[in-house]
């Protein structure tokens, strides 16, 4: 046991009436919404980095955090870190955590030292998970802290780097597989340039393709059931990533062959810095039939950055949950609360209250998102919208061509009549529910 979590009991669900900080109001496991568990429809994850390797740093400043874990360079620390952790998850009760390996484990002299390092924190989380019911959502490489990877991972310019990016991609892939994870996530947070005067972007590109192509060969080489998942982001660090966003991203599976091999992994922030909305992000990715989890978190508005805030919102929240549940649920995804404190907020109570705060904002979105669809409102719109495609005639221009359609209009047989779209009425519609 650490200290670090003393004195906070479990979190249990007092219901909406309750003023305690540390208990659920809204978030309750074994509700049922809409045929299934609460627990579920929303799958929580606990990001490792922000709440445990992170060390409360911005651009202008350096830590302020002060954790029993650090400094994090050596593995007597690494296994307090995962102490400190797993009392967390019994805390919240949530069931998935996710991790980089660079948050897991020091970084060695050597790479086979690294990998050694690692493999320790794997086999000692198996062992903490063989006796709870908490598991992994997914794992990934951290390619892009270390000073190796600064000019990009797969798309660096020197192959070496290409050969350490395969490696340790092969080593986590292992990793996430050996503790059961249900995604593999690849991010590519230097994949993309600064500056077009030294980057060959379509050499860049097939090299990312083909090392694409690499980790699903290798997730069938294993054997391995997890889904392999994509996490778009438009910029931060690199100014203009590959993964812009779903489009993009599907755009790019698509010319390399992995469109129904690779889903994506969307984050709220991430849509936001792509001038989208994150509702935007998952039906784009619903119509494509690429959604596979979300990263959930919130950007400051003011400052335009990605600053990863727990969610707050629960009308936004809602409307993501809504296209989620609408396209069938998140399957083998999860929600992660990719998320860290405000580098003020020193307390563990602090990390414990941010957790509680967001699994409530998004039990109250889901529950709202499944009522909206209960009711059926949005859908009936829909439906009256593009009624006109229900008859036979419509659905036979599509299999037409030009001229057939033209000598229709022509002839005067169609005459379009403008209809309202109807945003405010739909737009009132949705705040009945929120
Ligand atoms: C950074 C990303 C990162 C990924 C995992 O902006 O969100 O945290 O989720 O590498
Ligand atoms: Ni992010
Ligand atoms: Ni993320």
């Amino acid at each position: 046991m650490t200290e670090f979590f003393q004195g906070i009991a479990p979190i249990a669900h007092e219901g909406p009436d309750s003023t305690n900080p540390l208990a659920f109001h809204h978030y309750n496991p074994d509700e049922i919404v809409m045929g299934k568990r609460m627990e579920d429809h929303l799958r929580f994850a606990v990001a490792y980095w922000h709440s445990f390797a992170w060390e409360g740093n911005d651009p202008f400043g350096g830590q302020t955090f002060e954790r029993p874990w650090h400094p994090q360079d050596r593995m007597t620390t690494a296994r307090i870190k995962a102490d400190a952790a797993f009392e967390m998850f019994d805390i919240l009760g949530q069931p998935y955590f996710c991790w980089h390996d660079a948050d897991i484990r020091p970084e060695g002299d050597t790479f086979a030292e690294s990998l050694r390092n690692f493999e320790e924190i794997i086999a000692c989380f198996e062992e903490k998970m063989s006796t709870r019911k908490v598991r992994l959502l997914w794992g990934t490489a951290n390619m892009f802290s270390h000073r190796r990877w600064m000019g990009g991972a797969s798309t660096n310019p020197d192959p070496d780097v290409f050969a350490y990016s395969a490696a340790t991609v092969k080593t986590c892939m292992d990793a996430t597989m050996k503790l059961g994870g249900e995604n593999y996530v690849l991010w590519g947070g230097r994949e993309g340039y600064e500056t077009l005067l030294n980057t060959d972007m379509g050499r860049e590109l097939d090299h990312m393709g083909r090392f694409l192509n690499m980790v699903v060969d290798y997730k069938h080489k294993i054997g391995f059931q997890g889904t392999i998942l994509v996490e778009p982001k438009p910029q931060e660090p690199s100014k203009h990533q590959y993964d812009y966003d779903a489009a993009t991203c599907y755009g790019f599976l698509q010319k390399y062959g992995l469109e129904n091999e690779v889903k994506l992994n969307l984050e709220q922030g991430h849509a936001i810095l792509a001038g989208h909305s994150f509702e935007h992000e998952i039906a784009t990715a619903a119509a494509l039939g690429v959604l596979g989890s979300i990263d959930m978190n919130r950007n400051d508005y003011q400052s335009g950055w990605d600053t990863d805030q727990f969610p707050n919102n629960v009308p936004e929240v809602a409307l993501a949950y809504y296209h989620i549940l609408k396209a069938g649920g998140l399957a083998t995804g999860g929600t992660n609360f990719d998320a860290k404190l405000r580098r003020q907020s020193l307390d563990a109570r602090d990390l414990i209250a941010a957790h509680v705060g967001a699994m409530d904002v998004c039990a109250r979105g889901l529950k709202a998102a499944a009522a909206m669809l209960e009711d059926g409102g949005l859908e009936d719109a829909l439906k009256e919208r593009y009624a006109g495609w229900d008859t036979p005639e419509a659905r036979a221009m599509l299999n037409s061509d030009l001229d057939t359609i033209f000598d229709k209009v022509n002839a005067g047989a169609i005459t379009p009549s403008p209809r309202s779209g109807r945003q405010e009425i739909l737009e009132n519609y949705v705040n009945r529910f929120v």
